[in-house]
């Protein structure tokens, strides 16, 4: 791809993902235009305007439920890369909300890939993927290979654009690369999210502010990474040559009960753990107040495990490897939440 200023269009823009990648471009000197659905309202460019860009992005509308919102973005812009992030992007709201998550994440991705196989310029196309696609445990490792079974809406969704990404890739030599992206966090994650949740209450609890909150299933383990390192990835993707599937992951599984033992190490709470199942709860052993406890109504229908990730193809076609550990992200989550909840 030349290094000359590019148009650039990202989904999502408004999200954790898209905001990264959108710093990352216009670092660069590209022009980026940031796909929006409904009215732009300052509560949510909070991200873009944490980094300092919400004044240079290009805003336009694009609703990736709706095929002629798409068409028209894209024939106005006529942009020579496509970061397609825009999703219901929560796997437990999935369950709540099928065809909605359906829609945008399985239709409207497909509808990039018809304008990109279309279109009378160079065009190419980043799909995220996700690790939701590989559903139960098969492999010990789990690759770009790998079989996929995926067991929530959201997953299912998330196969059907990865399948359609290699179909428009193998049989109109469309340039769509996927990335397989295992979890992926920063201080801009959503609080719907569990990691953001836990250093959000766990910041309000050292402040005062709350005595208590609840989690889900403490057993599930996930891989964590920053979201910055995948950016890095991502952009290399789309300046290959060729198109190709990646995994994106650090390679070390933690449990929800060890992240939520990290942030207290991170916060100076000393913490210890009672109980088990839905009685299970944490204490500060410094008072003797529960400070985290066990809600049922936070478990998903269906929770697969994570499989560990087997990340050398990126290593090694991209050149590329994750810069922070799980305690940089921590100690960076929670700077981030003590700054918010200090000032406002
Ligand atoms: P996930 O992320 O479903 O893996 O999808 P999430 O942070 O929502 O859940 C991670 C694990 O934590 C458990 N959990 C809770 N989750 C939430 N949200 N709230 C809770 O209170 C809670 N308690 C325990 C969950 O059961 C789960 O096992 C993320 C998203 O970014 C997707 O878009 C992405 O594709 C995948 O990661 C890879």
């Amino acid at each position: 791809m030349p290094n000359s200023p590019s148009r650039i269009l990202i989904t999502g823009v408004l999200g954790q993902d898209g905001s990264y990648l959108a710093q990352h471009a216009i670092r660069q000197g590209h022009c980026v235009y940031g796909g929006v659905r409904g009215r732009l309202t300052s509560d949510r460019t909070w991200r873009l305007s944490h980094l300092g860009i919400d004044q240079d992005v290009n805003f336009v509308a694009l609703d990736l439920n709706d095929a002629n919102s798409i068409q028209s973005a894209l024939q106005n812009i006529r942009p020579e890369l496509i970061f397609n992030f825009a999703a219901q992007s929560s796997v437990g709201d999935s369950f709540k909300l099928p065809l909605e998550t359906a829609e945008a994440g399985g239709m409207g991705a497909l509808r990039i890939f018809e304008y990109a196989r279309h279109a009378d310029h160079a065009c190419r196309v980043f799909q995220a993927s996700s690790s939701e696609i590989f559903g139960d445990l098969t492999d010990s490792h789990h690759s770009e290979d790998s079989f996929f079974n995926p067991k929530t809406p959201y997953g299912a969704t998330k196969l059907f654009a990865h399948i359609m990404a290699e179909a428009y890739r193998a049989s109109y030599g469309t340039h769509v690369s996927t990335g397989i992206l295992f979890n992926h966090e920063s201080p801009l994650r959503g609080s719907n999210f569990v990691t953001k949740k836990i250093t959000q209450n766990m910041v309000a609890i050292k402040l005062g502010i709350i005595e208590h909150f609840s989690l889900g299933n403490l057993d599930a383990r996930r891989d964590w990474s920053h979201a910055k390192d995948f950016i890095d990835a991502i952009w290399s993707m789309l300046q290959s040559e060729e198109p190709n599937n990646y995994v994106l992951a650090s390679g070390q599984l933690t449990s929800v009960r060890d992240f939520v033992n990290l942030t207290a190490q991170a916060l100076d709470i000393p913490i210890a753990w009672n109980g088990s199942g839905v009685t299970e709860h944490g204490i500060d052993e410094r008072t003797g107040k529960t400070i985290v406890s066990v809600n049922p109504e936070f478990y998903r229908p269906y929770d697969p495990a994570q499989p560990l990730a087997d990340i050398r193809k990126a290593r090694k076609l991209l050149d590329w490897s994750p810069r922070h550990s799980l305690s940089d992200l921590i100690q960076e989550m929670v700077a981030f939440d003590l700054k918010n909840a200090q000032h406002g």
